[in-house]
């Protein structure tokens, strides 16, 4: 949407969140040399958890500090390649129980440590009840919405979180509030929209690989490492740690929406960042390592799930559509008159809900539905033709570098015919007006434009309810139509292949 176009380069996407140098506090990292087993660098809280200062154990063999079964989990990890899935050891320390969970890459093992629950029989009998109920559940639904409702629900019990949210990408990254499930019973999100800058970019791609995070306490303070330095590399790569220090604006961001803590997981059906699920509370909440994993779990389950049931609505949407396809295929093949033929694409208007389909086929232009001048979708057809991606090009909004008169349209989907790019079709589509209800105004986000075009952006401070009318917009282009509009196109294809042979047989 067109207000939040405008913060596509901004400060936000610059701040190098996966090399902090710094932990939350609750727990310690320590990093270690990979071929001598010597401590690197260690969390400045060590005295906290282990009642030594980080200074005194730089250069300690990690085995003599936490044991020899060590050895194994450390060679373990470094039998992975690099960003492979962390290795978890349950060890005992000083009587007291504690989880480390290790991996490595160009900086050491990294091997963060935290506390283990103690009532762990409880917790595990806790955790099995609600997988049990929640597989049969998923047993009784095979609607994406109702299945992500149940998850909701099913984290907010097992994280104790007040509030539990399904946060939803569109194409450009904007995000909306599809599900919300809160102790209170309330709705207070579901609906809103939010610019893509409220979830920058570098933070996306963080979230694709390390896919749970966590922030017990909003107002904690940091915790950095001894030395800051990585001996190694310089700048730690802290992008699959648990404890990693977030960002200063996003701590912000939370506090100025009024929640303390946060578990956030990534939903990613085909592996691709589809959504998140945001878990909230009002107060610090510290979810133990194991309840993570859980959560974790529990995610890339409807993460699978979710992709059979989008999957099954795309399918049902192809069946559709295809039929429709079909009806004008089937006379089109036989004619022998093109024109004549080409006439049932009107057909097609309504299956593909566009306003006006526009045709240039061997010189010649033929539209159906509203009215398009021939001149502007020349036009339209080079400013996007170098754009094509899995051969066609398409928008919400004509292109930047569009320079027609526009009249009605709004959205194209383009596909070139033939090789040569002379023939092509396009479908249109007419401006959807719509009302959009943002979390706060976003363009307050807005501190200085820095040069021009390049924005300082600051968390917004606000998050009432605010409505803004969105022009320029048609409906989207989903996959099924385009799916559907690329089997059109094999279908003009092999018409005018054969009228090709027609009129080389006609000549002879
Ligand atoms: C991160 N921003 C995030 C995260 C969420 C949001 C969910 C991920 C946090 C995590 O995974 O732990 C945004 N939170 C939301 C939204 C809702 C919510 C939309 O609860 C809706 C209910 N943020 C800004 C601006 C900037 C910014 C203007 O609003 C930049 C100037 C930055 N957000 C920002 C950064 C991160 C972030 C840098 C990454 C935090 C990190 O992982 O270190």
């Amino acid at each position: 949407t067109p207000s939040a176009v405008a913060y596509e380069i901004s400060n936000c996407e610059k701040e190098p969140i996966h090399t902090p140098a710094a932990i939350q506090p609750d727990g310690l990292l320590l990093v270690i040399e990979p071929r001598t087993f010597n401590i690197l660098q260690a969390s400045a809280n060590t005295k906290d958890w282990l009642g030594i200062d980080a200074e005194q154990l730089l250069g300690t063999y990690l085995p003599d500090l936490l044991g020899e079964e060590l050895n194994p989990f450390l060679d373990q990890i470094l039998s992975h390649p690099s960003n492979y899935q962390p290795n978890l050891l349950p060890i005992e320390f000083q009587k007291s129980k504690f989880v480390l969970r290790g991996h490595h890459n160009a900086g050491g093992i990294l091997v963060e440590m935290e506390p283990l629950p103690k009532d762990d029989q409880l917790l595990t009998y806790r955790l099995f009840t609600q997988l049990n109920n929640f597989f049969h559940e998923l047993e009784l639904t095979s609607d994406p919405e109702r299945l992500l409702k149940m998850a909701a629900k099913m984290l907010r019990k097992v994280t104790g979180h007040e509030s539990v949210m399904v946060y939803k990408f569109d194409n450009e990254w904007n995000g909306q509030i599809i599900i919300e499930d809160r102790a209170d019973g309330q709705e207070r999100f579901k609906g809103h929209h939010f610019p893509a800058s409220d979830i920058p970019a570098q933070a996306r791609r963080l979230y694709r690989i390390n896919r749970v995070r966590r922030i017990s306490n909003a107002n904690y303070t940091p915790v950095p490492l001894v030395p800051a330095t990585n001996p190694l590399v310089g700048d730690l790569d802290m992008t699959l740690t648990q404890l990693r220090s977030v960002s200063p604006i996003h701590l912000e961001y939370m506090r100025n929406m009024g929640t303390a803590s946060s578990l956030t997981l990534s939903l990613m059906p085909d592996g691709h960042l589809w959504g998140m699920i945001v878990c909230h509370g009002d107060q610090p909440n510290y979810v133990s390592q194991p309840v993570r994993t859980f959560c974790k779990m529990v995610t890339q389950l409807v993460s699978e799930n979710l992709q059979l049931a989008l999957n099954r609505q795309f399918n049902h949407q192809m069946t559709r559509l295809g039929r429709a396809i079909d009806q004008f295929n089937a006379p089109f093949q036989a004619t022998y008159n093109l024109h004549e033929g080409l006439a049932g694409l009107k057909e097609l208007l309504d299956p593909f809900e566009s306003d006006a389909i526009f045709l240039r086929l061997d010189g010649i232009d033929y539209q159906f539905g509203r009215e398009v001048d021939a001149q502007e979708m020349q036009c339209l057809r080079s400013s996007v033709r170098h754009q094509t991606h899995a051969g066609m090009a398409y928008a919400e909004h004509l292109p930047e570098n569009y320079q027609g008169q526009a009249h009605w349209i709004c959205g194209y989907l383009f596909l070139p015919l033939a090789a040569s790019g002379d023939e092509y079709m396009i479908f249109l589509r007419k401006e959807r007006p719509l009302e959009v209800t943002w979390a706060g105004k976003p363009a307050k986000a807005v501190r200085e434009e820095l040069t021009p075009g390049e924005f300082n952006l600051s968390p917004r401070e606000s998050f009432e309810k605010w409505t803004e009318k969105v022009r320029g917009q048609s409906l989207p282009w989903e996959r099924h139509h385009r799916a559907a509009a690329s089997r059109l196109r094999r279908a003009i294809n092999l018409r005018m292949a054969t009228e090709m042979v027609r009129l080389r047989q006609h000549d002879a």
